[in-house]
């Protein structure tokens, strides 16, 4: 299974990268004002669940352009983000990435996400760890704010929602030896788990923009949270994703008004 879906995201990342080349003010789509989408976008998700529904065909998928397809009761439930960081392919940033998560029985299965300006291949299956280009990978161990890594994303800000990150970014920034701001969550929950970063933290993203990095950071020895702490993320109440040691004392900051 895990074989299917890294060479699926590699095809598809592949495609996304010689689109690129080929696309124009016209194939650029507004769904609001900043919130952009592209022909490529919706080329490769046709693409990956075209080639999921030959194989699969009893299964359901959940894709950020199209939706829910199919209500199947399968146990098996693909989420694909066609490109994470779309803003950033639009613009030629390298930042950018398929992600493609495999949920079973509602939980966590399996994921790849791949950038292919990167040449950079993040995967795992339950129970068998998380591989970078094949290459274990585990969360850093790095256990104070001042020695840490930080990634954290707008999301909120291209919603156009009120509430919005900036308290939390400027409140969290000085205290760290460095902060990132990359574009991608797929991307930035890799980076967790591959241990270049040591956190991640977000408000307001979708299931489609975590689920393969969900399985990626746990099988990494990394923790993911809601801003409470809990389990009710990513929609409503943010997302903290870290290499589980900085944890709580990320949670500590983000409670403070
Ligand atoms: P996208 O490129 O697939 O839209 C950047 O902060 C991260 O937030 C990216 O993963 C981006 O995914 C996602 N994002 C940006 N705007 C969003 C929105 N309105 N809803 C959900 N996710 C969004
Ligand atoms: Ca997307």
């Amino acid at each position: 299974m895990l074989n299917f879906i890294e060479n699926l995201a590699k095809e598809a990342g592949i495609m996304a990268q010689n689109q690129r080349k080929h696309l124009s003010s016209a194939g650029i789509h507004f769904k609001n004002e900043r919130d952009i989408v592209t022909d490529v976008d919706r080329q490769v998700e046709n693409f990956i669940k075209t080639k999921i529904a030959e194989s699969f065909p009893d299964h359901a998928i959940l894709a950020e352009e199209s939706g829910v397809s199919k209500e199947h009761d399968s146990e098996f439930l693909w989420i694909i983000d066609p490109i994470d960081g779309t803003t950033s392919f639009v613009h030629d940033m390298p930042i950018y990435s398929v992600s493609i998560g495999l949920h079973r029985n509602g939980k966590p299965y399996a994921g790849v996400i791949y950038a292919p300006r990167l040449g950079e291949l993040y995967s795992a299956e339950l129970g068998k760890g998380a591989t970078l280009n094949g290459t274990p990978i585990h969360v850093s161990t790095r256990d104070s704010l001042v020695n840490c890594l930080a990634e954290t994303g707008f999301a909120c800000l291209r919603a156009g929602l009120k509430e919005n990150n900036l308290k939390h970014f400027c409140r969290i920034a000085p205290q760290l030896r460095g902060i990132r701001r990359d574009g991608s969550a797929a991307l930035d929950m890799a980076f967790v788990a591959a241990g270049r970063v040591d956190f991640f933290w977000e408000m307001f993203l979708q299931p489609y923009d975590i689920a393969a990095g969900e399985i990626i950071v746990q099988e990494a020895g990394g923790r993911i949270t809601d801003f409470q702490g809990g389990n009710d993320y990513p929609l409503g109440h943010g997302i903290v994703v870290s290499n589980g040691i900085i944890h709580d004392r990320v949670l500590e900051q983000l409670a403070l008004d």
